[in-house]
C-alpha cells in the first residue's frame, strides 16, 4: 500500500486554477465556498435522524411542493455562504421564486459569476435515511460588470456552464464536479472535515447494464419509452439490463456514472414537460455526463443546447452512458 497522502480538494483547486481560461482565482474561491457550505449541510443531514428537524417546514415552493425543513436549511446555508464571501453577483435556487442579485460591499457588482443550485435534491428521501444531494451550476454573467444581474444571466444554455457538480450525502459524502476538463470526485473524511481526491477523471465504464426510471408511471409514458423498457427487459444480446431506481437524482446519477447506466425521466400525460428542472438539475448533470463520456438529451436535442425561457422550467430528461443513450435514441427517433 502506498503511503502517499491523497490530494485534498483544496490542493486540487489551487493546482488547477491556472488551467482555467479566465483564471483570476474567483472561480476557485467560489468552489471553495461550495465546499464549505457542503460540509455544513453534510453535518445537518447526518444528524437529521437524531434531532427533530425532519418533516415539513410548512412552506410551499414555486412548483407547489411542500418543503422539508432540511431543504430550507440547506438553501439558507448555501445562500449565506455565497453571499458572505462576496464571490458571486447572483444566485438562483430551486427553493427561491426569484433570482437574488448580490452587490458586495464596495464592489459595485464587480463579481463575474452566477450560481444556480438545488440545495437538497431528493429531500423526500430524508425521512427514510436514503441519500440526498446538492446540485450546482456556475455561469459567467453575460450582462456588463458593474451593473446588477438580470434574468438573462441565468437563462443561458447549459453549454455555457463554466463548472457544475453535486454533493452526495451518502454512506460517505462526496463532492463531484467539473470545470470542463473532466470530472473529479472527492470523498469527505468526516473526522477531519477534509475532502480527498478519491475518483480522479471519472468516466462511465464499459458494458453498462443499469436503467433507472420510475416504472410506477408506466401507464402514462410515451409509447417509445414503453418499447424501450421492453427492449431493456428482453433476454438477448447481453440483456436483460438491471433496473435500479432510488428516486434521488444525485444518487441515481452517481450510481450510473460509476457502474454504467442510464437515467430516464420522460414526459407523461400528466406532466408534459416531465418533472426535473432544466437549470438546477438537468444542465449540471448533463455537463457532468458529457464530461464523463456520456450523453444527456430531452429526447430531441442535447440538454446543454436548450435555450431556457424561465428559471424554473422543466424538461424530459434522459442521461447516462453513451451506448445506452444511443439505444434509447433509436426508439425516440432522435
Ligand atoms: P425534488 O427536487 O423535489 O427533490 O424532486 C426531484 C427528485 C429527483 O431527485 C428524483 O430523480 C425525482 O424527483 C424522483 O421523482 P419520482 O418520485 O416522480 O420518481
Ligand atoms: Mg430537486
Amino acid at each position: 500500500m502506498s503511503n502517499k497522502q491523497p490530494k485534498t480538494l483544496g490542493e486540487f483547486i489551487i493546482e488547477n486554477q491556472a488551467a482555467f481560461p479566465y483564471s483570476s482565482g474567483e472561480l476557485s474561491r467560489l468552489i471553495n465556498a461550495i465546499r464549505l457550505a457542503a460540509k455544513v449541510v453534510n453535518h445537518e443531514v447526518n444528524k437529521a435522524g437524531l434531532v427533530d428537524i425532519i418533516g415539513q417546514a410548512g412552506g410551499v415552493n414555486i412548483q407547489g411542493e411542500e418543503q422539508q425543513k432540511l431543504d430550507v436549511l440547506a438553501n439558507n446555508l448555501f445562500i449565506q455562504t455565497l453571499t458572505n464571501r462576496e464571490i458571486v453577483c447572483g444566485i438562483a435556487s430551486e427553493e427561491e421564486d426569484h433570482f437574488i442579485s448580490i452587490n458586495s460591499k464596495n464592489k459595485d457588482y464587480q463579481n463575474n459569476y452566477v450560481v444556480l443550485f438545488d440545495p437538497l435534491d431528493g429531500s423526500s428521501n430524508i425521512d427514510v435515511n436514503v441519500s440526498v444531494g446538492t446540485i450546482f451550476s456556475i455561469y459567467r454573467r453575460i450582462t456588463p460588470i458593474g451593473t446588477p444581474v438580470t434574468l438573462a444571466d441565468f437563462l443561458q444554455r447549459g453549454r455555457a456552464q463554466v463548472a457544475a457538480g453535486y454533493i452526495i450525502y451518502g454512506t460517505s459524502t462526496m463532492l463531484v464536479y467539473t470545470t470542463g476538463d473532466g470530472v473529479n470526485g472527492f470523498t469527505l473524511n468526516p473526522a477531519i472535515g477534509t475532502f480527498y481526491l478519491s475518483h480522479p477523471q471519472m468516466q462511465f465504464p464499459k458494458n453498462p447494464k443499469i436503467y433507472s426510471i420510475n416504472e410506477g408511471h408506466y401507464a402514462y409514458f410515451p409509447e417509445a419509452i414503453k418499447k424501450y423498457l421492453k427492449y431493456c427487459q428482453d433476454s438477448v444480446e447481453g440483456r436483460p439490463y438491471t433496473a435500479r431506481y432510488i428516486g434521488s437524482l444525485v444518487s441515481d446519477f452517481h450510481r450510473n456514472l460509476i457502474k454504467g447506466g442510464i437515467f430516464l425521466y420522460p414526459e407523461t400525460a400528466q406532466a408534459p414537460k416531465g418533472k426535473l428542472r432544466l437549470l438546477y438539475e438537468c444542465n449540471p448533470m448533463a455537463l457532468l455526463a458529457e464530461q464523463a463520456g456520456g450523453d444527456a438529451t430531452n429526447g430531441k436535442i442535447a440538454i446543454l443546447d436548450i435555450l431556457p425561457e424561465t428559471l424554473h422550467e422543466r424538461t424530459p430528461f434522459y442521461c447516462g452512458h453513451k451506448k445506452m443513450m444511443t439505444e434509447l435514441h433509436r426508439f425516440l427517433k432522435f
